[in-house]
């Protein structure tokens, strides 16, 4: 039986354009999902937009648009971005979508049908008299409070609050807490990094205090079932994306039969509360199994500063794009920093990486063997003939780098899947040079016929398992090893569907551009 994987990125608060952080999550997940795809998974991979609230709310005021026009033209920029960064998801969600409605009311339903582990009602109706911070949309209590200059009360996340009392449903988060401790120890994957295991950890044996689910004081959001002057608390309203996604309320059959739980909800740390503390309590409150995993990565900073809206200095992916190549950002961001830490952009780190480990270790390797192929063997591919163990050594170390790609991925160590591959090309270009396979031509063709073919093959191993990353030139690169399309798959990788000696081959041409003057130069060398 085929297996299955489904991965999802938050969905995305449409007040603001998108930018490289939004870009990040979903990057991420992309990567993920090619690669799963690739290696003969079913994937569902689900991306969207999260469009209630007051903070959307108060972004359509300000703009002096209706919130639906306003989420309509916004939500659109996020499909633009996702389009320019060749994103792969199977599914984009609008909150504001019918089936969205239902699937929340669905899932309100069944948690007031229930009851908490203590015996008693998981919702309650009582009032919330506290501080809110519409940025985070999230509660805060006074403890958490510090007071800025301006003798402002300010969230830990640097966010504003402001004071609300109004009538509110509350979901009994308190009566959650032993279940949640069971559930983090009988799953000690369920949050990866384990840094921030351990903080949830924490907060969670530090006791809860029960959660206002509903709001009164506007109406931008999903009415609760039964009592329409209430709104959903957003956070409610847009977690529960990831069962809309699978076509909640209907369990028994379709894709939610098929794909609940979720494997992987991908996140940043900021939200890393919302998806490991709240959803899995909601979940089981309805009655729903909780998902696999969530891991939350860092933030990136440019050039060491915090990026913000009143800095000036948000990274529009777009631009980036335009300006290094889509295969160049994605690498670069998802190579520069041990996935789950902060890591910083930096125009000199970004150039670096594209010259140096794609433009001249990657592509220089590509370019030199099958240039000497295009020259010396007539355009076909050579002989391997016969091979010493040195050979038979470097070859098994190509056939192996799945095993270890594949472990990195299973626990979304991105970086170190690459330094996998990259390891392998290091080794591919100290084989060259050893080698010398251009002395070879005249003293001993048929060796070089061996050698030629063994780093052919090497770089066909190297283009399957670059395509999550780099899917543009990874297709190039395999375009010009002659590879067919329907033998691009990791089950393909190994000997059975090696190269053949004498398979003719298109005229070599450079896929990864330097970075010079200003400007990408000239691809190839
Ligand atoms: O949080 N670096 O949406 P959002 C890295 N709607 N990641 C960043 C970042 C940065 N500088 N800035 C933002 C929401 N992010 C909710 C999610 S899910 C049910 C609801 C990441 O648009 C951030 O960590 O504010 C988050 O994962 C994502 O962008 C979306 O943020």
């Amino acid at each position: 039986m085929t297996q299955r994987y489904y991965l999802t990125t938050p969905i995305y608060y449409v007040n603001d354009d998108p930018h490289i952080g939004h870009a990040y999550t979903t990057l991420a997940c992309d990567a993920l999902a090619r690669f799963k795809r690739l290696d003969g998974f079913d994937v569902k991979f689900l991306t969207g937009t999260d469009e209630h609230g007051q903070k959307v709310a108060k972004s359509a005021a300000d703009a002096g648009v209706d919130p639906k026009a306003f989420t309509d033209r916004v939500s659109q920029n996020f499909r633009d971005l996702a389009d320019a960064l060749n994103f792969s998801h199977d599914d984009f969600i609008r909150t504001t979508e019918d089936r969205h409605k239902t699937a929340s009311q669905a899932i309100w339903k069944a948690i007031a049908a229930g009851k908490s582990p203590k015996g008693n009602d998981n919702i309650y109706l009582a009032s919330y008299p506290g501080w809110y911070a519409v940025r985070d949309e999230a509660f805060y209590s006074e403890d958490e409070l510090t007071t800025g200059a301006d003798g402002k009360k300010i969230a830990p996340s640097g966010a504003e609050v402001e004071w609300v009392e109004e009538p509110s449903y509350f979901f009994r988060l308190s009566a959650w807490q032993d279940r949640l401790l069971e559930f983090y120890d009988a799953n000690p994957d369920f949050i990866l990094p384990k840094t921030r295991r351990n903080e949830v950890v924490s907060f969670v044996s530090g006791g809860l205090k029960d959660l206002s689910v509903s709001r009164t004081t506007f109406k931008w959001g999903v009415p609760v079932p039964g009592d329409e002057d209430h709104i959903m608390y957003v956070w409610l309203d847009a977690l529960t994306n990831y069962i809309t996604g699978v076509g909640f309320p209907e369990t028994d059959s379709g894709e939610y039969a098929t794909f609940w739980p979720a494997d992987l909800h991908m996140v940043g740390k900021d939200i890393l509360r919302f998806h490991a503390v709240y959803w899995p309590a909601f979940l089981m409150g309805a009655g729903l199994a909780p998902p696999r995993r969530v891991f939350a990565h860092g933030w990136w900073t440019n050039e060491g500063q915090k990026i913000s809206k009143s800095l000036g200095n948000v990274i529009d992916p777009v631009e980036l794009v335009d300006k290094y190549g889509l295969d160049q950002v994605r690498y670069f961001l998802l190579r520069e920093v041990p996935f789950g830490n902060d890591g910083d952009f930096a125009h000199q780190a970004m150039v670096n990486r594209m010259n140096g480990e794609l433009a001249n270790d990657y592509g220089n390797l590509a370019q030199r063997v099958l240039s000497m192929i295009n020259k010396n063997c007539q355009g076909k591919v050579s002989e391997p003939g016969n091979m010493t163990g040195d050979d038979e050594g470097f070859l098994g170390t190509a056939h192996g780098l799945i095993g270890q790609v594949r472990d990195a991925m299973e626990v979304q160590a991105f970086h170190e899947g690459l330094e996998a591959v990259w390891a392998m090309v290091r080794a591919a270009n100290a084989y060259i040079d050893g080698q010398a396979p251009w002395k070879l031509a005249k003293e001993d063709p048929a060796r070089m016929g061996t050698v030629l073919y063994l780093l052919a093959e090497t770089i066909r191993h190297l283009a399957i398992l670059t395509q999550p990353f780099m899917p543009d030139a990874s297709a190039r690169l395999l375009d010009q090893l002659a590879v067919p399309e329907d033998a691009r798959t990791f089950a393909c990788l190994g000997p059975d569907h090696a190269l053949k000696a004498g398979m003719e081959l298109p005229k070599p041409e450079g896929v990864f551009p330097r970075y010079e003057n200003g400007e990408k130069a000239e691809e190839g060398d």
